[in-house]
């Protein structure tokens, strides 16, 4: 078998059909929003990497650091064959868990982006050699079927990707990942932790300003893909801390009393000057509510591994 396999669980048209629903929805409704997965077209995923090196967005490093310490202990307590990675992106950080897996027979990288699927999967089987790299171009809030490999599996969602999904879709995603799971299998989740408000805010809104291009950015896609006529300049960004929800929240603000047209939707939308736009939320946790939210969804926390500065977590997972 040839060691790079590419399953596309995605049909070709269906990001068109899910981007159309979510602005309909999105721009029609009150207060209107857009969900964070449009931000990452090849120019938006360029300012995504830009942002984890940016002083002040800490969440990368942070879940580096704890993955580079804690990759052998990761691989001893779980013992996976197969390591599932959810929005694998360039699986950068997780070449330290492949590294310490030394028992492991496949990776399976599940992302939208088939691009980066074939880079670093590529890469991957060319510096592990008798690794199965198994990649799955797919939407992981939808269902996953996954490839039959061997067990023990370990599914990891790294980042603090999580955050983006608000309380009830989490739920259910959770359930989601409970339902590939066997026993003996784990879940390997991280979570960026609830920290001082100014720290939190800056690292959504860094002084170069890569966060707001970034946050603009969904504009500029739905311009492309929808021939919509947003002028990115006539929005201000914003993030602010929503202390009673504990998620951060980034906005695109209208500066001026504005109609912005969606031609492919047959839109006109307008916006009042100061009217806001909600493009992300992103939770941020502690041990407890991530313990709760994982039991609510029939795991159970077995370990708890945060960076030195207790800013972010790596927590395991069993069912
Ligand atoms: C990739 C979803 C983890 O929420 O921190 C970075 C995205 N948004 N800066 C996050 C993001 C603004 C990021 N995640």
């Amino acid at each position: 078998m040839s060691p790079f396999l590419l399953t596309r669980t995605l049909p070709e048209d269906a990001t068109d059909a899910a981007l159309r629903a979510d602005v309909l929805r999105g721009l029609t409704g009150t207060p209107k929003t857009l969900p964070p997965k449009w931000f990452y077209d090849a120019h938006g995923s360029d300012l995504f990497e830009r942002i984890t090196e940016l002083p002040e967005y800490y969440p990368t490093r942070a879940e580096r650091e704890i993955l580079v310490g804690r990759s052998a202990e990761i691989a001893s307590v779980t013992g996976a064959r197969t390591l599932v990675e959810l929005g694998s992106g360039s699986s950068e950080k997780t070449r330290h868990l492949i590294e310490a897996l030394t028992g492991l027979h496949t990776y399976v990288p599940v992302d939208v982006s088939e691009s980066a699927l074939t880079q670093a999967g590529q890469a991957l089987i060319a510096e592990r050699p008798g690794l199965q790299v198994h990649a799955l171009i797919a939407d992981f809030t939808a269902a996953l079927a996954l490839p039959r490999t061997p067990g023990p599996r370990l599914v990891a969602f790294l980042g603090g990707t999580i955050g983006n999904l608000p309380p009830v879709e989490r739920a259910a995603f959770l359930g989601s990942i409970r339902g590939l799971l066997s026993p003996g299998d784990a879940l390997l989740l991280g979570t960026d932790l609830v920290k001082d408000e100014e720290v939190l805010v800056r690292a959504y809104d860094d002084a170069a300003g890569v966060t707001a291009a970034f946050d603009k950015n969904v504009l500029t896609v739905v311009n492309r893909e929808l021939g919509a006529d947003f002028d990115p300049d006539a929005f201000d960004h914003v993030a602010l801390w929503d202390a009673r929800n504990e998620w951060i929240e980034m906005r695109l603000r209208s500066r001026a009393d504005q109609t912005v047209k969606v031609p492919a939707l047959g839109l006109a939308v307008e916006f009042a000057a100061g009217e806001e736009l909600r493009t992300e939320i992103s939770a941020k946790f502690r041990r407890d509510s991530v313990s709760a939210e994982l039991d609510a969804a029939g795991l159970s926390l077995s370990h708890w591994w945060t960076d030195s500065e207790g800013r972010f977590a790596l927590s395991l997972s069993t069912c």
